[in-house]
């Protein structure tokens, strides 16, 4: 099996790292060095109130106590005051009124190990106080998503700490309480009931039954919970996948702090957050052709106004973030994002950039802005591009495209296309460019004043690349918003509709000269996910029926957010079905929970789509529309039918090579209907899917129909070399992803 990221992979791109031209700085954003307070790091304070929650102190007559408690004062408490006890089957009872509560105290060397029960359930069966240094104000424990109404927390301390990573045996027993919140306690009176999804769409087409029929039904399920909240989300294993946020006060912790990036195993519904050293605000990804994944760009220093003393992060404006040691068989706990922004950053600050994999296996990473901030301007805008690992001098080259799409050209829609030449659309443009001669081919405008990039974010998808078609590319996307990119934030309303167009081009010369053609979703949606699915079709989800993306910024804000009316049902797209039919929702479950602005959705190995992330805000809230950490599934009807398998996928394909895989195919299976779909998953966030593709396979199948050749993608154009899963597919069932490595496997070129 193979492995994305392995620790040779990485060693290697280090070597190149440090030779490179990397360590000039010539960018006034860039401090040049880590985290400025890093000599004298401030105590970390994860103490956060989140909007409607409500703090209790230890001396509210809420909390009663029980066994010998002793009362502590000092400025480093909440409120100055604190309790705590050393003797064992002390206890305290906090009774309150909401959906989950979180308990505040000291951590150190002479803590112990306390038992946690809600309702008389024990909850927790060994909360473990103790750290090798004292820390104060830390989450000790939380727990969520209790039904509405009265509880009861109550925590016993139960002994010392013998944790096994300590070496000594620890005597310490000492428990404290500073302070409790409660979360949802306000939520409950004031939040109006949530309004059942409009329904708009024609129920009437169903997809044509094929072969044995589509007999299957879609379901959707709620399970696990991401920890961070998840803005962006790569696959990168059979099981595992990396989520990346933003410096917040997420839920999961790391090492004292909130964790800001973690793994998710979504075969256990598990996240264990990882190390991430720099502010990953609004960054870009993509895998590298050696199966390295690398997050690059973000924002400077988190500073007060998210009322965190020192998160301890670093810029991230520059950074390149390389994951490390995340092999399957190992614990997801040691993943890390390695960096050292002496020797590996980017060119120049890069906020809201995206990334696409070009033929020769290296990154290159597109636009973005020199701030945070929002709607870009001239001020803040980098009309530039760059690669990773760098080219020629390695400075950024300038693309006149990028400053023509101001203002709303932030996450451009990238693809690299079948031809090796790029594509690119912001704002109302797009343009072909071709990386060699650095030219620019522009392409009609984006029909009816439709704008398809941030804060007007509508989403892009590569269709599928058929050597039937000679490989042709087409490009679709979909919504957006008609809103003006130059209007002050207070004249925008969150109620303004979204767009419900389509708009999909032929890049060919015939299809360029006919321009787009326009189809409209059942439903209007900003900030959609467009997820490619084996069999060809786009499974679009996610977003908000009005408004722009961001928070903070219109005056009807909900929440804190800039855009409303979530759009809570998906809408399948079939590129292949007539004009006219090729929208259907027929049976799509409905969910209930709004995925706004960072929200991300994938295809998963399996077949089916996850569904993560939503956070309109700040920092942490949990008032409408709350930073959502749920995690939901959507499965396909094929989910749960009789399926098609195949062993024996060799887990590196060179280009143009032949290989057999046994096959399996369910009885009275249409062998005429055979697809094989190789697929990257691509990097998720603000609706942008940069790197997905699916590409056709040719294909012979044995006269027994046990074995199956199949021929690897021609050439780099069509797939540059890089991570993959292989699918088949019979009557629009696809068996399981195997995960293959497309390319030699080498790293991507070094220029010295
Ligand atoms: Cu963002």
């Amino acid at each position: 099996m193979i492995i994305f990221t392995t620790l040779r992979s990485l060693t290697l791109l280090l070597g190149f790292a440090s030779k490179s031209v990397l360590t000039k700085h010539n960018d006034s954003a860039w401090h040049g060095h880590l985290n400025p307070n890093s000599e004298a790091p401030e105590p970390f304070r994860p103490y956060y109130v989140p909007a409607g929650s409500q703090a209790f102190d230890n001396i509210s007559p809420t909390i009663t106590y029980s066994g010998v408690w002793t009362s502590a004062t000092s400025k480093d408490y909440v409120n100055s005051t604190l309790k705590y006890t050393t003797a064992i089957n002390a206890s305290f009872t906090f009774t309150f009124s909401g959906t989950g509560v979180e308990w505040f105290g000291t951590t150190g060397p002479d803590h112990g190990v306390a038992q946690v029960y809600l309702d008389g359930q024990l909850l927790s069966k060994k909360v473990d106080e103790w750290d090798s240094v004292a820390r104060v104000q830390q989450r000790i424990w939380a727990a969520y998503d209790f039904p509405r109404g009265k509880h009861q927390l109550k925590v016993v301390n139960i002994q010392p700490s013998n944790h096994s990573r300590h070496h000594a045996p620890r005597t310490g027993h000492r428990i404290d309480v500073d302070a409790l919140v409660v979360i949802g306690n306000l939520a409950s009176t004031t939040t109006p009931p949530r309004k059942l999804p409009r329904r708009s769409w024609s129920d009437d087409w169903r997809p044509p039954l094929t072969g044995r029929g589509l007999q299957g039904q879609w379901t959707l399920e709620q399970k696990g919970n991401t920890g961070v909240s998840a803005m962006q989300f790569a696959v990168i294993s059979e099981t595992r996948a990396i989520v990346v946020d933003k410096v917040e006060h997420n839920v999961a912790t790391f090492e004292g702090h909130p964790a800001w990036a973690a793994i998710y195993d979504f075969s256990e519904n598990q996240a264990y957050p990882i190390k991430i050293s720099s502010n990953s605000f609004c960054a870009g990804g993509t895998f590298l052709s050696n199966g390295t994944f690398i997050n690059v760009g973000g924002n400077p220093v988190v500073e007060d106004h998210t009322n965190s003393a020192d998160f301890g992060d670093l810029n991230g404006l520059q950074g390149i973030r390389i994951l490390q040691s995340c092999t399957q068989s190992g614990s997801p706990s040691d993943c890390v994002l390695y960096e050292n922004a002496d020797n590996i950053h980017l060119d120049s600050s890069r906020w809201y950039n995206t990334v696409t994999r070009i033929p020769d296996g290296s990154a290159m990473i597109v636009g973005g802005a020199h701030a945070g901030g929002w709607i870009n301007n001239a001020s803040t805008n980098n009309p530039t591009y760059e690669f990773y690992p760098p080219k020629g001098d390695g400075k950024s080259i300038q693309m006149s495209f990028l400053a023509n799409t101001l203002h709303a050209n932030l996450f451009p829609i990238v693809f690299t296309l079948a031809d090796g030449r790029i594509f690119l659309a912001a704002n109302q443009d797009a343009i072909i460019y071709d990386i060699g001669s650095k030219s620019e081919q522009t392409l009609p405008k984006i029909p009816n004043n439709v704008r398809i990039t941030y804060p007007m974010a509508g989403t892009g998808v590569l269709l599928p690349l058929d050597p039937a078609k000679d490989y042709q590319s087409e490009v679709l996307i979909c919504g957006g918003s008609t809103i003006s990119d130059t209007m002050a934030g207070y004249d925008i309303s969150s109620k303004t509709p979204a767009s419900k167009q389509c708009s999909r081009l032929l890049l060919t010369d015939d299809g360029i000269k006919a321009g787009w053609s326009v189809e409209e979703m059942p439903d209007a949606r900003l900030m959609p996910d467009a997820v490619l699915l084996p069999t060809g079709d786009v499974f679009i989800v996610n977003g908000a029926g009005s408004g722009i993306s961001g928070y903070g910024n219109v005056a009807n804000q909900i929440g804190a957010s800039n855009a409303g009316n979530p759009v809570f049902t998906p809408v399948l797209y079939s590129p292949g079905a007539p004009t006219g039919s090729r929208f259907s929702s027929h049976g799509m479950p409905t969910s209930n929970i709004a995925r706004l602005y960072h929200s991300v959705a994938t295809l998963l190995p399996d077949g089916h789509v996850l569904v993560a992330g939503s956070n309109p805000n700040l920092d942490r809230s949990t008032v409408e529309y709350q930073t959502e950490y749920r995690v939901e599934h959507f499965s396909p009807p094929y989910m749960t039918m009789s399926r098609p398998s195949l062993t024996g996928t060799p887990s590196r394909l060179d280009y143009g090579q032949s290989f057999t895989v046994q096959l399996t195919l369910p009885a009275q299976a249409d062998t005429k209907t055979l697809k094989v779909s190789l697929m990257d998953f691509g990097f998720v966030t603000h609706a942008v899917h940069a790197n997905a593709r699916l590409v056709y396979l040719e294909l012979t199948i044995s006269a027994d129909q046990k074995t199956l050749t199949i021929k690897a993608p021609p050439n780099a154009n069509i797939y540059p070399p890089g991570p993959g899963w292989i699918f088949i597919v019979i009557d629009d069932v696809p068996s399981t992803g195997q995960q293959v490595l497309i390319g030699s496997g080498a790293n991507p070129p070094i220029q010295n």
